[in-house]
């Protein structure tokens, strides 16, 4: 029988004060406890011990130098952290807050996420504690040309493919390929998130907010409703939220609010057409993003230091970072009359807050379910790559929609209570856990 307590002690004392990670792994035991002790062959064959272990965890060092030729060093990471189903597979992350813990969290996450793909692709995460806030663009290729010296030797389209995450776009995926094309003399396609031109697949840049979009479309269907005409407020101004606001307009929604670290927009008349074309300019700034956008569109209300949970909406998706919504911002959301969380960046959700989501009545969907569509169409790029061969924009997009579909209906099929109600964490994790768990009994204990 699964003791959790006792695997969290045990986790706790291997991996002191790596609180992200435990926060992840908790949630997963949670879920699947049922199910693993309906399937005692696991026990057996201690999966849990096995699952919650990393592979391999790299670091490495990263001095690069500024344009005043002054020397910095950073740190660099990958970790491995299960291929039971696929290639490693997942992003890299530039931000100072960066640290193992998070590492950690955003790897083994990305491993049940990645299995509800339905891709063959494993989990791995990597990145550094490096700031690509205010550094010119000279700047951020030299550090990327170092960081990729040590990481080619840990890579390949058989092995291992990272991709971007947050501080990584399309430009930084850039210097990081053009330097492992140098090194390895391949071109291989081994990072996901390429330009157009050189191996990048159509769409991936709009997948996760698409793909976001898709989720909630289905989750609004099975309930008969439609996001036509809903309320909805996002945090984050980057890559995700774009995406979201983008899909969200198209289908007739109201996107209220974005946010950046000094405070959020509220926008009555909604983010819609050139506003959202501007997200993509305040992204390249990647600085203050509220006040800039409250010069350039007057009739928006500048909200300084806070939160965008502070006003009244139907649907909440937290875009921006982990654990940026907590228990205080969940009962704002309650009492505003919300009625669906959908968590688009990674574990932004407190695990208080969904305690209170939960006996509430709101409906709330994890990440590993939702932003799934960022890594799906990374994966759709993979196969473009093997191929040597790319699909259309509406082809690419229709695959991803398929795939969000099916996510949402293994949520269901997985998640379904007693009462008829559906548990999209347990529903995420178990489909998740399962194929992995699956594949690891059948490859022998390595
Ligand atoms: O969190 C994520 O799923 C990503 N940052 C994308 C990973 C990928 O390999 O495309």
């Amino acid at each position: 029988m699964m003791n959790i307590d006792r695997i969290l002690l045990d986790l706790e004392k291997r991996n002191p004060g790596e609180k992200e990670f435990m926060q992840a792994v908790r949630e997963v035991l949670e879920s699947i406890e049922d199910v693993y002790n309906e399937n005692q062959h696991f026990e057996a064959l201690n999966i849990i011990e096995r699952l919650v272990e990393p592979d391999r965890v790299l670091s490495f060092k990263v001095p690069w130098t500024d344009d005043e030729g002054k020397i910095h060093v950073n740190r660099g990471y990958r970790v491995q952290f299960n291929n039971a189903i696929g290639p490693y597979k997942g992003g890299l992350r530039f931000h100072p807050s960066l640290n193992l813990s998070i590492l950690k969290f955003l790897a083994f996450e990305q491993v049940f996420k990645n299995s509800l793909t339905s891709l063959p692709m494993g989990g791995a995460k990597g990145g550094s504690d490096f700031d690509p806030k205010g550094k010119s663009s000279a700047e951020i290729m030299r550090f990327c040309q170092s960081f990729m010296l040590e990481l080619w030797k840990l890579i390949g389209p058989d092995m291992d493919v990272p991709a971007g995450d947050i501080g990584v776009g399309m430009k930084e995926i850039g210097y990081l390929y053009g330097m492992y094309k140098k090194l390895s003399g391949n071109h291989n396609g081994v990072l996901t998130g390429k330009g157009i031109n050189w191996g990048g697949s159509a769409i991936r840049p709009e997948a996760t907010g698409y793909g976001v979009v898709y989720f909630i479309t289905e989750m609004l269907r099975m309930r008969g409703d439609s996001i036509e005409g809903k309320r909805i407020a996002i945090s984050g101004f980057g890559n995700v939220a774009w995406g979201v606001a983008k899909k969200a307009t198209e289908l007739g929604a109201k996107i209220i609010t974005i946010s950046g670290p000094d405070g959020y927009i509220y926008d009555s008349q909604g983010v819609s057409g050139d506003k959202i074309d501007y997200m993509l300019e305040l992204r390249i700034s990647n600085d203050d993003i509220v006040k800039p956008y409250s010069y350039e569109f007057t009739e928006v209300e500048y909200n300084p230091n806070k939160k965008p949970w502070e006003e009244p909406c139907d649907i909440a998706i937290p875009c921006a970072i982990q654990n940026e919504m907590d228990e205080a911002d969940a009962e704002r959301l309650i009492k505003n009359g919300c009625s669906y969380v959908c968590e688009a960046a990674n574990m932004p959700c407190t695990r208080g807050a969904i305690d209170l989501f939960r006996k509430s009545g709101i409906i709330f969907a994890p990440s590993k379910a939702v932003n799934a569509g960022g890594v799906s169409a990374s994966g759709l790029e993979m196969s473009q790559n093997a191929m040597k061969y790319s699909w259309t924009p509406e082809e690419v997009d229709k695959k991803l929609h398929q795939i969000m579909k099916n996510i949402h209906s293994t949520c269901v099929k997985y998640g379904t209570q007693t009462d008829g109600s559906v548990d999209y964490v347990k529903g995420a994790n178990i489909a998740g856990f399962l194929k992995v768990a699956n594949a690891m009994v059948d490859q022998g204990v390595i």
